[in-house]
């Protein structure tokens, strides 16, 4: 709140529901499914899902051009008055082929300026964008973060693509690793807010989760979010074909209160669709199809 952080990081933060705990019972949030490539392989992936990279049930977003991602922003603010941040968080990698999200932001900060903008990424082209991120004032920036030792990295991620080339195994794994460690600092010497999601993977992860806490709190970050594994067979990830299971109600909050004291924890979070709008954990998109938009228009 207000009493317990500096007063331009509260002005950040006192209308983005993500940010706030408070802020999320009034400001809504809304996402644009912008960016449908990725740069690397999560065995947890399919790709229907936004900032926290999960896998759920549920209808595919609708893919969106710059142009019509603008067009269902302006939309939807004039609807949803509370609506205060949007953000770009999928289907694949925000920054993986960054143009289609950096055109977006764009044209919002020339046509819409009072939104806030929030990006969601697996940290891989950060370093190398950060510099563009700032031109456009995004904020706030997270970064899914899933292991801070590249041997527990290897079981997470298959592969990345790096420098034109696949690069797997414990190597894939450190890279990754490099980039995001440097990605997340470079944003903190730029005075960008940004919030770490963890997605907790039973026998894989949870004790090792602890340790990334520590080190993304050593390097700036505001806010973890520890997220359970949804890895039902049936959302088709590599995971839960596998037969790795997701963590109980009780796993996941004796691995949150464990991290208690190291980097600030949001324990809010409603694991949001890539094209999610409206309050967390309410979905109204199903209204604001791009049909939909043409008739209010
Ligand atoms: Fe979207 Fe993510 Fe920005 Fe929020 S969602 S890009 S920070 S505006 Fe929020 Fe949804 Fe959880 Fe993400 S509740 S999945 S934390
Ligand atoms: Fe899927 Fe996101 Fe991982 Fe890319 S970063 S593989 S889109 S979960």
């Amino acid at each position: 709140g207000p009493d317990d952080m500096p007063q331009e990081i509260w002005d950040k933060v006192k209308n983005h529901p993500c940010y706030s705990e408070e802020a999320h019972h009034h400001y809504a949030r809304m996402h644009v499914a912008v960016a449908p490539a990725c740069n690397i392989q999560c065995n947890y992936c399919n790709r229907k899902y936004d900032c926290s990279n999960e896998s759920r049930p549920g209808v595919v977003s609708q893919k969106l051009t710059p142009e019509q991602a603008v067009k269902k922003v302006v939309a939807v603010a004039s609807e949803i008055p509370q609506m205060t941040v949007l953000g770009i968080a999928g289907p694949g990698d925000s920054l993986a082929s960054p143009t289609k999200t950096f055109a977006t932001f764009k044209m919002l900060q020339e046509q819409a300026p009072d939104i806030k903008l929030c990006l969601s990424t697996n940290g891989l082209a950060l370093p190398a964008l950060v510099d563009e991120i700032c031109k456009y004032n995004i904020d706030h920036v997270t970064i899914t973060i899933n292991m801070v030792d590249p041997e527990v990295g290897a079981k997470i991620y298959p592969w990345i693509f790096w420098e034109h080339k696949r690069v797997t195994g414990v190597e894939a794994a450190r890279i990754l690793h490099e980039q995001q460690m440097k990605g997340l600092e470079m944003l903190t010497e730029r005075g960008v807010l940004t919030k770490i999601n963890s997605v907790l993977i039973p026998g894989i992860n949870d004790e090792h989760l602890i340790e990334v806490n520590r080190e993304v709190k050593k390097r700036g970050a505001f806010l973890h979010n520890i997220m359970p594994l949804i890895s039902e067979a049936e959302h088709g990830t590599w995971f839960g074909l596998n037969g790795q299971r997701g963590p109980t109600a009780q796993e996941l909050k004796a691995v949150q209160d464990a991290c208690m004291g190291g980097a600030n924890l949001m324990r809010h979070c409603r694991q949001c669709r890539a094209d999610a709008v409206g309050l967390l954990g309410e979905d109204r998109s199903e209204e604001f199809t791009l049909d939909k938009i043409e008739e209010m228009e």
